[in-house]
């Protein structure tokens, strides 16, 4: 799935790497990053399960097929893939209220009462789509595996978030190299039902549309450090927003403890920190507040190069290319 020659347009002087512009052109944003998949990976716990393998390749064939606008699909999990998501939840569940934001509680809760999150089942992205569709305009799109960081990004623009709808293997419930359904709904989901964060999560989204490779990598480095792996001070105390803390217990556990290092989040460092994506954060941004989180990247973003300005429509919901002069 590489990108051909036609897809970069030609902006004065300079060549601007091909974007999505309406919302179904998200349909082409579907680059993946194998890396950790179960079936190129000799580390993940599922490799030398043929049974995983399989189950993994009939879900992937559902994002596979899907384009904006259909239903989305519904997975009828089995008995042990619940029992995997009872494991999580549970463990999980007694560590947030001393752990986890105030906004993630507040969604967690919503989620609970209106939208069937339990223990017992694994929520459909179907009905949570729905659910945060009328939160915050959110909503979910099925993906087969981690995608490239620009497509991933691109996505953001159009309050779409591309959701893996397959769960992690039985032998590993605390902690997953690769996203899964456990990361998405419970480390993003609850999140993304907050306005504040659904602003945030869009405009980093928007600052990426268009930009240079370099441009994206710093991008995707700040996404990483405070959407996956962000704390926040909540009452003099430090607290975890990141989805890749709050969908995994050990990760959760180990952020909020003294061994690794703080740093206040401040994105131009931030953005050239480098990161881990095997195992535990060895060093961890901390924002004053959302609000302050999204004034420094919103000053952050308007340095970066770029030839046009961009605005979202959320009438046709489209990005409407302003040049500049
Ligand atoms: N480490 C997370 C978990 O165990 O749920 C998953 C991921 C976070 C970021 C990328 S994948
Ligand atoms: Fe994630």
């Amino acid at each position: 799935l590489k990108r051909v020659a036609d897809d970069v347009r030609c902006m004065p002087e300079e060549k601007v790497p091909w974007f999505p512009r309406q919302i179904k052109d998200l349909d082409r944003c579907n680059m993946l990053i194998t890396k950790f998949d179960p079936d190129m990976d000799h580390d993940h716990p599922g490799y030398n399960d043929p049974e995983y393998r399989k189950r993994r390749a009939v879900i992937s064939e559902l994002a596979f097929r899907y384009k904006q606008g259909d239903p989305l699909p519904v997975v009828e999990y089995t008995a042990e893939e619940i029992s995997t998501w009872r494991q999580v939840y549970q463990q999980l569940r007694s560590i947030y209220p001393s752990l986890a934001c105030k906004q993630f509680l507040d969604g967690l809760q919503q989620l609970e009462k209106e939208c069937g999150y339990g223990e017992d089942r694994i929520p459909q992205l179907r009905e949570v789509s729905a659910f945060l569709k009328e939160r915050t305009g959110f909503q979910l799109r099925p993906v087969a595996g981690l995608l490239s960081a620009r497509d991933f990004l691109a996505s953001l623009a159009f309050r779409v978030f591309q959701c893996t709808q397959y769960i992690r293997h039985s032998s590993a419930p605390m902690h997953s190299p690769e996203p899964d359904c456990c990361h998405e709904l419970l480390g993003h989901i609850p999140m993304l039902a907050d306005k504040e964060f659904a602003q945030f999560s869009q405009e980093i989204g928007l600052a990426s549309l268009g930009v240079s490779d370099e441009d994206i990598e710093k991008l995707s480095t700040l996404y990483w450090f405070t959407v996956e792996f962000g704390l926040c001070k909540q009452n003099g105390a430090v607290k975890a927003y990141g989805a890749g803390l709050l969908s995994s217990y050990g990760e959760l556990v180990y952020a909020l403890s003294n061994e690794p290092e703080y740093k206040p989040f401040a994105p131009e460092e931030t953005a050239v920190q480098p990161y881990q994506d095997q195992t535990y954060q060895p060093v961890y941004f901390v924002s004053e507040s959302f609000e302050d989180a999204k004034m420094k990247l919103r000053k952050y973003s308007a340095n970066i190069k770029r030839p046009f300005t961009v605005r979202y429509d959320p009438f046709t919901c489209s990005v409407e290319v302003l040049d500049q002069p």
